[in-house]
């Protein structure tokens, strides 16, 4: 985190000059169970990874927000032009700082609290594009800034809700909130469960180092290929299903109903969603009950893999190829986590067959003609919070 602050403090300085008033760090997450399922007003067993984004910000005194990126180097300047209602979208924000513009436009919209500009730099150790929810963390960390530099009071859902509408509405991904919930709500050394129609959540243990466990993230670097589309796609196949079984949500769907849906496509959709909630809801019955040994995951995260690539059709080959090498490898499970459609491969394994697993999943790219993976330990992590 000192590094990070470190790089924040130098780029705003570089770009505005002087020091920013304060340090918002939030984090990217993992999805240990519960995939395709926030949406559908179901349950999500994500947790904050120890990677994170970093806001250094100061208040300013002209009208205007004025953003700097480690990333790109670039610094990014807009004005309340291009934040307010009904903007055509050639006028709006656009790439990274779409995100910041965003999260301006959704603050005032949802509290009717007009904010004033700032400036803002940006420094972030979350693997880019590698489905670990950088996204969020960088929307995330702008928003805790905003909200402590102008005192306004929001409770964590509310963030939750803003962050997202941003992505929504002004972004245009058509993400759910399991991203924002992640990086907002959770706290060290748990994973946190949520049922995302009432937004409540549960931190509830995860104690991999006690049996000698890792998460390992294989980031695959596979190149993502028309992720938004098809992640729309999905939804859309969700909320027809929901519609012809009369039900508000797929949440509500129960495994004979089935059978009534027209075709196979869309009972696949529906029999992954129905599962993925029962896993989530198994893994976390089986957590809050005090399970210490979390090697019954592995064959839960297999299961979820093998549905969401079977029935939601959201894995690609490369994702399954590492599924299976980490298989191999010595681990207890393995399944792809977040949207899908490339990204990353979480595995859960003893710490003595790290590198064996590692070297395994290494081995196998190679021989497939694929980019060399990146592997992280993730360590459940906190939240959301001021860092200086
Ligand atoms: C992406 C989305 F942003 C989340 O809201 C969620 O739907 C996830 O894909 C799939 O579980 O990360």
């Amino acid at each position: 985190m000192d590094k990070l602050i470190k790089q924040a403090r130098a780029g705003f300085a570089r770009a505005f000059g002087g020091i920013p008033d304060g340090y918002w760090a939030a984090p990217g997450r993992i999805n240990v169970l519960g995939e395709h399922t926030d949406y559908n007003a179901g349950f999500v067993l994500p947790y904050a990874i120890p990677f994170y984004t970093v806001a250094a910000a100061s208040r300013s005194k002209s009208p205007t927000w004025q953003v700097w990126s480690q990333a790109t180097g670039e610094t990014v300047t807009f004005g309340p032009g291009r934040v307010r209602e009904q903007l055509p979208r050639s006028q709006a924000v656009s790439g990274w700082a779409a995100y910041v513009a965003g999260v301006v436009w959704a603050l005032k919209h949802m509290t009717g609290v007009s904010i004033g500009g700032a400036r803002i730099a940006l420094a972030s150790n979350v693997p880019l594009g590698a489905g670990l929810s950088s996204s969020a963390a960088l929307s995330v960390s702008v928003l805790s800034a905003l909200c402590d530099l102008y005192d306004i009071k929001l409770d964590d859902e509310r963030k939750v809700l803003i962050t997202q509408f941003a992505e929504n509405e002004y972004v245009g991904a058509p993400t759910g909130i399991l991203d924002q919930t992640a990086s907002i709500r959770s706290q060290p050394g748990t994973a946190l469960f949520m049922d995302c129609r009432s937004q409540v959540v549960e931190a509830l243990p995860f104690p991999l180092e006690e049996t000698g466990l890792e998460m390992i993230v294989v980031d695959t670097r596979s190149p993502h290929r028309h992720s938004d589309g098809e992640y729309a796609d999905r939804r859309e196949d969700c909320e027809l299903a929901a519609e012809h079984l009369g039900v508000d949500s797929l949440r509500d769907v129960v495994r004979g109903q089935l059978l009534s849906l027209p075709d196979l496509l869309m009972k696949r959709r529906v029999r992954h969603v129905v599962t993925e909630n029962q896993r989530t809801l198994t893994a976390a019955n089986r957590l809050r009950d005090g399970e210490r040994d979390l090697r019954f995951l592995g064959e839960l995260m297999l299961e979820s893999h093998l549905s969401l690539m079977a029935d939601f059709e959201v894995t690609i080959p490369q994702l399954d190829h590492t599924v299976n090498a980490a298989l191999r490898g010595g681990a207890w499970g393995a399944r792809m986590t977040g949207g899908g459609f490339g990204g990353s491969v979480i595995c859960l394994v003893n710490r003595e067959n790290r590198e064996a697993m590692c070297d395994e999943i290494r081995f196998q790219a190679h021989q497939r003609g694929y980019n060399e993976p990146r592997f992280y330990s993730a360590v459940p992590s906190r939240g959301a919070h001021r860092v200086g």
